[in-house]
């Protein structure tokens, strides 16, 4: 891999563009390294097309027209991983206690393979033993019976189909709570909440059309190259056709600043790589709001001469009449603040907002996209609103080539949500619960994430179970947290591979080995399909057909069923074995619960390009508060929720170009030109030098928030990189010990990975 040192401020920087040659050397190593099975490179040829297998990396859309091989290098790593040859069988671990399995780093745990056969944790001798799947089931069952509903949460991590998402929700409420967070609540419920307060819908409304259309975007707190990167393709086809794009973010980002495409043998050969961005803002950890502030003031002052000049305006003034509330107020913010205070707040200069602001006003149609940039912050709800207020100042939703597109994490995480896992009462479909299921809702809201940890460290939440994830690792405030989960009575992890959550056994616990999405999926009516849900809220069948990685894996559907089959009274409209045998009739129940969106669902979702559910706002249908979009006024300049610590850092914890989260395939941070080392922590050369470090010195990082509590980080390796001062850079999840549980989204409580006030001890 080639870095250079760049000679004007030593940072290291990877010479190539996003894409291109290197993608293909790391599919290579993960393949080599995972050994995949046979047939793995089948399940990529098909991938992401109709008939084929859809990926468990990204949740970006699976064109109707794909591409040759419509995968990329993190959507292949995913797969290979999947389909890795390694078995972790009960006799891999047999002569190793989970405390000194505890002590692997999460690339080796996972190195183990696929687990094999359920394990049932014995206490005594501190391992993970074999067991049966009835024993496991009665085992569980019998517990879950003997425990209050309320004091149980059933978590998902957004990988599980539609079918397995639907029953896990439904048997959360037949057995009695509504505690299901997922990981969508640490990571787009600030969407969930905030971009539905202010559109009324809770999804984004673009559609991939729309980038055929668009004059500008404006791409906040995304990295594509690393966590989405099949959205290149149409950025930079948008590029060609002369649309401008405008980032904004702390660091640079490969793809965001020149792409090879990998699908075209004459760029990958001698072509240039394509320049990605205009404009490219490092606006502070936090910056966004006055950022975004400073583009509408901008905006305001061009139709404000434009009107004067009698040219055409720049507003869109019916629009703003006719479909926004709220518009007066958030002007007269504007007015009022000055540019020095944006300024300071967004760490961006004023001509720089201003350029932004030139190329909104000659743009026709806009897109807002956003990322963890956006809505890991404490005031990330309101920056949101901020980006939606930009677009709606020039009617930019609602119309083709325009719109706001959140990019969604997990493949499935969206299609979780609409199919009912949410611990939000309002968001159930309680009547048609009542109509297709004989289901009486529970009447109170269960937990989201945050709420799930406080019952954990207030000892009330006494069971867990998790489809998929590795919830302990992912979540805020390790030591606490940590701790306390141990003192739970029972933890159930349905998983494909060992992670550190399992190596924090409750007084019982269980591992359900089940199935990846490739694999074969053989019930009694034959090979099953499942259905997930794209970030353009876009429905796809998806089959496996490669062999499981051992006979006695069950599907996440098949374990979900027979937990519910043990644990609940026989109800003759609970029809579980029909259901495991044919999904076919889950998604029948699924249509029956989402008429609207989800009829014929069997049918349509072998569509190319899958079927489309439908968004109001796009249609301009406001299903708000006032009945209209809503400007939003806000009440703080900055997104971060402490600006004034003493340590004068802002911490950004974020993924590497070789993770899926907390699955770690290797230490190639290629896309930024970092590799060997995840215990890092990345500085301005100007911030180097005035705290008197130097590069690979070693250094601690401490939370500065006053609760009392410690949170301190030690061992990490300072290394130079082109970012605003007071920003430094981490990696999740070795940095969440610093992230203090209380420090979340004040609308959504999802926690606030992006701008924590720390200070550095060298
Ligand atoms: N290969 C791969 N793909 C993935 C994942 C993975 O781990 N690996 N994870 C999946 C999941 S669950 C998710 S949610 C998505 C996450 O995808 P992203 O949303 O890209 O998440 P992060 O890696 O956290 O990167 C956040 C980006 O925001 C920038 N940023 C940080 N703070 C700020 C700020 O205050 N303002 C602005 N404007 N920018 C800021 C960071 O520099 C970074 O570029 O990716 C999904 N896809
Ligand atoms: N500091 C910090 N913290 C963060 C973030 C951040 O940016 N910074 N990002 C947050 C975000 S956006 C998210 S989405 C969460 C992610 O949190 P999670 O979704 O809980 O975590 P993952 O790492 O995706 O889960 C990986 C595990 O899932 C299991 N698994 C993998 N594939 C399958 C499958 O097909 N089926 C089943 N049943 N199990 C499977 C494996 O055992 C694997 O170890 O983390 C959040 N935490
Ligand atoms: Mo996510």
């Amino acid at each position: 891999m080639t870095k250079r040192k760049s000679p004007s401020n030593g940072v290291i920087r990877y010479a190539h563009a996003a894409g291109g040659w290197g993608s293909l050397q790391g599919i290579t190593r993960t393949e080599l390294s995972q050994r995949a099975g046979p047939g793995a490179l089948d399940t990529l040829r098909l991938q992401n097309k109709p008939d084929g297998t859809m990926c468990t990396s990204c949740a970006w859309v699976k064109p109707a027209q794909p591409h040759p091989f419509e995968f990329c290098e993190n959507g292949a790593k995913a797969t290979l991983w999947d389909l890795t040859t390694a078995r972790c069988t009960p006799e891999t671990i047999a002569d190793r206690t989970v405390s000194e399995l505890a002590r692997l780093d999460a690339h080796d745990l996972e190195l183990l393979g696929r687990v094999t056969e359920p394990l049932r944790y014995d206490s005594a001798a501190d391992r993970y033993v074999r067991t049966s799947w009835s024993e496991a089931f009665d085992a569980i069952a019998a517990k879950l019976r003997a425990l209050d509903p309320k004091s149980v949460t059933f978590y998902a991590s957004g990988k599980a189909g539609l079918e397995a998402s639907y029953l896990y929700a439904a048997f959360a409420r037949m057995y009695g709570h509504n505690n299901l967070p997922d990981s969508s609540n640490m990571c787009h419920e600030t969407t969930s909440v905030g971009l539905k307060k202010v559109t009324g819908s809770s999804v984004g409304t673009c559609q991939l059309d729309d980038f055929e259309h668009c004059d500008a975007i404006f791409y906040l707190g995304q990295n594509p190259g690393t966590n989405s990167p099949r959205i290149l393709h149409p950025l930079q086809a948008a590029v060609k056709r002369g649309c401008k794009i405008v980032v904004f973010n702390p660091l640079k980002e490969k793809g965001l600043l020149e792409f090879v495409n990998p699908q075209n043998p004459l760029q990958m050969t001698v072509g240039k790589p394509t320049q990605m961005s205009h404009l490219y803002l490092q606006v502070r950890p936090g910056g966004d709001i006055a950022a975004l502030m400073g583009v509408c003031k901008n905006v305001f002052e061009r139709d404000a001469a434009a009107k004067a000049a009698g040219r055409a305006r720049i507003l869109d003034e019916d629009f703003i009449a006719q479909h926004t509330d709220g518009f007066d107020a958030f002007r007269a913010k504007l007015d009022a603040t000055g540019w020095d205070e944006l300024e300071t707040q967004s760490g961006l200069t004023r001509a720089e907002m201003e350029e932004a602001g030139k190329i909104y006003a000659t743009a026709k149609n806009v897109i807002g996209i956003y990322g963890m940039g956006l809505t890991q912050h404490v005031h990330g709800s309101q920056a949101i609103g901020l980006l939606v207020n930009l677009l709606l100042i020039g009617g930019n939703i609602g119309r083709q080539g325009a719109g706001c597109s959140p990019i969604r994490g997990h493949s499935n995480v969206q299609g979780q949500r609409t199919v009912g896992i949410t611990e939000k009462v309002k968001l159930a479909p309680v009547d048609k619960y009542r109509e297709v299921l004989g289901l009486e809702t529970p009447q109170e809201d269960g937990h989201t994430t945050v709420e799930f940890l406080e019952a954990l460290l207030d000892g009330s939440n006494k069971g867990y179970i998790g489809l998929g994830g590795n919830l302990a690792m992912a979540v805020p405030d390790h030591e606490r947290v940590h701790k306390a989960w141990r003192e739970m009575e029972m933890t159930v992890h349905i998983a494909t591979k060992l992670n550190h959550s399992h190596m924090m056994p409750g007084k019982t616990s269980w591992i359900l080995p089940c199935l990846v999405r490739a694999e074969e999926d053989m019930q009694v009516t034959g090979n099953q399909w499942v259905s997930i849900e794209d970030s353009f809220s876009h429905i796809y069948g998806s089959k496996g057909r490669r062999t499981p990685a051992s006979e006695h894996l069950l599907s996440e559907t098949a374990i979900i069923c027979e937990l519910a089959k043990a644990t609940l009274p026989a109800n003759p409209r609970w029809t579980w074995d029909a259901w495991r045998g044919d999904y076919g009739k889950i998604r029948d129940l699924i249509a029956r619960t989402y008429p609207d969106e989800f009829h014929d669902m069997n049918t349509r979702m072998h569509e190319p390009g899958g079927f489309y559910r439908g968004n109001a706002a796009r249609e301009r249908i406001w299903k708000t508060e006032s009945g209209k979009a809503e400007f939003t006024d806000p009440d703080v300049l900055n997104a971060c929720g402490v600006t004034d610590n003493a340590g004068g850092l802002h911490l950004v914890t974020l993924r590497s170009n070789d993770q899926f989260n907390t699955t770690i395939y290797g230490h190639s941070d290629r896309l930024r030109g970092l590799e060997g080392s995840r215990m890092i922590v990345l500085l301005s050369p100007g911030e180097i030098h005035r705290r008197g470090l130097r590069e690979d010195q070693i250094v601690s990082l401490e939370t500065e928030i006053d609760d009392g509590i410690v949170r301190r980080v030690e061992g990490l390796a300072v290394k130079p990189y082109d970012l605003p001062a007071a920003t430094v850079v981490g990696y999740f999840p070795e940095l969440n010990p610093l992230v203090p549980l209380e420090y979340h989204d004040k609308l959504s409580k999802t926690p606030a990975s992006k701008g924590v006030p720390v200070r550095l001890i060298a």
